[in-house]
């Protein structure tokens, strides 16, 4: 091991072993910005390789927080707005601590700004998390940083979150507007880019902290191959699409996912996929075959599943008469109006969940 690290992901660097975390080809150490090569491969060839380290992402925040610093929560305002948040209460320790909300440009055309917050505030106070602010990021970065830093002037400033919640992005943000002269991090499409806490130096006393995301085992983002992330391109956009379903009527997404509407009065469903899926309504008496039949058609689609049988169900049922998003966690979610019962068939061991409807 080197007394260096990676300036892109954190990671100690070491000369010893290409299969591990932090290896750099010892010709790169005498340059002023060294990146691992897992780094370097990413950035110019856009091949990603996971980490091989496995840690404690929220020992490894206590260990490198001091309770004066500013804590960030970062957070996808959407889809990752999981029952994981609640396990995160251990952060309430940090007296200076924020949340910001990421890829709402991804939701704006159908998501008011304050509807966004009051749906924040509300899932942040379900989870029991003390957060002293929330801020919805829209255009308005140099702001929120403004209104930190008089809140907290000159304390270092710690980015946590989960895996892929943008906490890099956001970092290179402020870095790019604040601090040109400053490398950035690597940031990318998949969960489990930055590999350690690490520390940038923006002035002799003062620095900002990127970290790990804490990683959600039970996300799409986990479950299907990297190939097949990349091209469902959930950074860029979101499509919003209406069906009004009958019962014994479903929806098949690819072969990611299949929504079978079991019980309930005809209403209509709005479906927030990657607009790279396909949707398509069959009937739920030929919904295997179906599946089945369309899969040859599909060049957007996971190895994992090779035909209908593979998928595992999940029932739903809702009971209330409030508008609720049914969340296949890190791929999609449909919004339901009224109550019914469903079943969604999709990869093993996701997080399925029903809350109240963010749009
Ligand atoms: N559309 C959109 N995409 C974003 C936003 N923030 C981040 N992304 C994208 O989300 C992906 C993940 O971003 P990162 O910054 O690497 O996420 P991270 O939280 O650092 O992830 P880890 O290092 O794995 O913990 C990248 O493809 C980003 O371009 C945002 O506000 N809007
Ligand atoms: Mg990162």
């Amino acid at each position: 091991m080197l007394d260096k690290y990676c300036s892109g992901c954190g990671a100690r660097l070491q000369i010893d072993d290409e299969t591990k975390d932090g290896y750099v080809d010892p010709k790169a150490l005498n340059r002023d910005v060294i990146l691992c090569k897992r780094c370097f491969q990413l950035k110019h060839y856009g091949k990603f390789k996971t980490g091989t380290e496995t840690y404690s992402t929220i020992k490894m925040i206590h260990e490198n927080v001091s309770l004066n610093d500013v804590l960030i929560l970062v957070c996808d305002v959407s889809l990752t707005l999981t029952p994981i948040l609640s396990h995160l209460q251990e952060l309430n320790r940090y007296k200076n601590f924020y949340l910001i909300a990421t890829r709402y440009d991804l939701y704006k055309d159908y998501l008011k700004e304050e509807k966004a917050l009051d749906f924040l505030v509300k899932n942040i106070k379900d989870a029991n998390l003390k957060v002293s602010k929330i801020y919805l990021l829209n255009n308005n970065l140099e702001a929120i940083f403004e209104d930190l830093n008089n809140l907290h002037k000159d304390a270092n400033l710690c980015f946590v979150g989960l895996e892929n919640a943008g906490k890099t992005t956001l970092i290179n943000r402020y870095l790019s507007i604040y601090y040109p002269n400053i490398p950035l991090l690597t940031k990318s499409l998949y969960p489990g880019t930055t590999l350690q806490p690490f520390k940038i130096q923006l002035t002799d006393t003062r620095y900002l902290m990127d970290t790990p995301g804490i990683k959600s085992n039970h996300s799409m983002l986990n479950k299907i191959e990297t190939s097949v992330l990349k091209k469902l391109q959930l950074d860029k956009k979101i499509t919003a699409t209406s069906y009004q379903l009958f019962k014994n009527q479903a929806i098949i997404i690819n072969n990611f996912l299949v929504f079978e509407y079991l019980e309930g009065v005809k209403q209509t469903f709005v479906f927030y996929s990657s607009s790279m899926c396909d949707l398509n309504r069959v009937k739920l008496e030929n919904v295997n075959k179906s599946f089945d039949s369309l899969l040859k058609d599909y060049t957007l689609k996971t190895n994992k599943i090779k035909s209908f049988k593979d998928l595992t169900c999940y029932d739903i049922i809702i009971n209330k008469k409030t508008k609720k998003d049914i969340v296949i966690e890190g791929f999609a979610s449909i919004t339901v109006t009224k109550p019914g019962k469903f079943k969604i068939y999709t990869l093993k061991d996701l997080n399925v969940f029903v809350r109240d409807s963010m749009i």
